[in-house]
């Protein structure tokens, strides 16, 4: 009895010690449960020739800690990289002995992560202050209690969701898509206004990648300008067509870079390793899955998952975008940062068949964006500007879905603040990003169906 116990208790330490050295010398620091970012570096490194490359690819195994922030999949495209405080001497001498370039684009993530701390005043207060001073002048939606001045948790989210339903339920209606690992309800709002003849619909998504804070807030600013077009009567946005917006594809994951870690990108299924949680989503889509640019590794950022659609979050999505494909005629997913327009491929470095219209219509969308403040996008297939990444949604919305205009918007910035944009950019980057959006929606309705 006593001999299976203590052989047990052998067998348990050592699978404990092979996940712990198989959970990766590439575990990153935002995998891991870091909750002050004080000294934390960005640092953008320049590779120019294939062996700077490498060595790039290498600084995960040489130094520990070290998270990606962009990949280093192309010659000639920067890497972004945050490096803790005990491991920058490590990592500059490592640079610069091999004589690659480097800048640092932050100083102090901490000092960032200050700046974008959420204090959620109390719904209830929230109005009662909006009230007290009368807003409704400056808000037309005063008391949905949303705005777009700091970043929201995922419940101000949902009840501002339920609220603009309640109170426009002629043009705005929630629906429940499933339910992520941890239990959370996926949530969609689907506007437009309620005819009995056939409409096109455009699919908006964001947050699939937890960390990227701008894609949420972008996404509800369109939400709150179609309940505005709605107060001011007939609107071709309402009239004309539906939208389907899902501002928060990975609510398990948000919550989490609220709650515990800012960096967080997955979502937090637990995996075959005891010590590494999350599937990244944007690698577990069904088009040409883990074919190339993601990891079958749990530990890693860019872990495909067990296999294609295994996620609930994946599954959710992918079910109800195949039950409209009839009427969703565009598909556009919100990421952060980089400031780029992609379409896919992001599989391959093939391009599709119809690249010359996704291309023009992505330069309409990027003119229209650049017309407001003068920010500019790149646009291009993603494997050809950025790198190659298999299981995209973008992909798998054309690919699979047979949705024509299928693209993936990299919103503000272009590394300054990288993930860590300051709420004061909000408003900008989705007043912005709206008219992009707003560009193709003019196409949507002038096609003939
Ligand atoms: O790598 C990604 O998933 C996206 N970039 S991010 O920095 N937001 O993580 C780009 C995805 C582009 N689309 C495909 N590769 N299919
Ligand atoms: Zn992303």
């Amino acid at each position: 009895m006593l001999n299976r116990y203590k052989r047990n208790t052998v067998l348990m330490l050592l699978l404990i010690v092979l996940q712990t050295t198989t959970s990766d010398i590439n575990q990153t620091s935002s995998a891991r449960h870091v909750t002050n970012f004080r000294g934390y570096k960005v640092l953008r490194i320049f590779p120019k020739n294939p062996q700077d490359l490498r060595c790039v690819l290498t600084i995960e195994s040489h130094v520990r800690n070290v998270d990606f922030w962009s990949e280093p999949r192309t010659i000639g495209q920067t890497v972004d990289i945050m490096v803790p405080p005990g491991q920058f001497t490590q990592t500059i001498n490592y640079l610069n002995d091999r004589k690659i370039h480097f800048d640092i684009l932050i100083e102090d993530v901490q000092r960032l992560l200050n700046m974008q701390k959420v204090v959620e005043v109390p719904q209830q207060l929230n109005r009662r202050i909006f009230s007290l001073f009368s807003f409704a002048k400056f808000n037309p939606t005063p008391t949905l209690s949303m705005s777009w001045t700091r970043y929201h948790r995922l419940n101000t989210i949902y009840n501002y969701m339920t609220r603009v339903a309640e109170k426009f339920p002629d043009v705005a209606k929630v629906i429940t898509i499933g339910k992520t690992y941890e239990g959370r309800q996926i949530q969609v709002i689907k506007m437009g206004r309620q005819t009995n003849k056939w409409k096109p619909a455009i699919w908006i998504d964001g947050g699939i990648h937890a960390r990227e804070w701008i894609s949420p807030a972008t996404v509800t600013f369109m939400i709150e300008q179609l309940v505005i077009a709605s107060l001011q009567g007939s609107s071709k946005y309402l009239d004309e067509m539906d939208w389907y917006f899902l501002p928060v594809a990975n609510p398990d994951g948000y919550e989490y870079t609220h709650t515990s870690s800012r960096m967080w990108r997955k979502n937090r299924a637990v995996t075959s390793n005891l010590f590494c949680r999350g599937v990244d989503l944007n690698r577990n889509f069904g088009h040409f899955w883990n074919v190339g640019g993601s990891s079958n590794r749990p530990c890693a950022e860019d872990y495909a998952g067990p296999s294609a659609k295994s996620e609930l979050e994946t599954k959710a999505m992918t079910q109800f975008i195949s039950s409209h494909n009839t009427t969703i005629k565009m598909y556009i997913t919100t990421h952060s940062y980089g400031q780029l327009w992609l379409t896919p491929w992001g599989y391959t470095s093939k391009i599709p068949n119809d690249y010359e219209e996704l291309h023009q219509l992505a330069t309409r969308g990027a003119q229209a964006i650049k017309s407001v403040y003068g920010t500019t996008y790149t646009i291009g297939t993603s494997t050809n500007v950025l790198y190659i990444a298999s299981g995209g949604s973008d992909d798998w919305a054309k690919g699979a879905a047979g949705i024509k205009y299928s693209y993936t918007l990299e919103l503000r910035d272009r590394g300054r603040y990288g993930f860590l944009l300051p709420p004061n950019q909000i408003n900008q980057t989705a007043r912005e990003t709206w008219e992009g959006i707003k560009a193709l929606a003019d196409f949507l309705t002038s096609v003939k169906y």
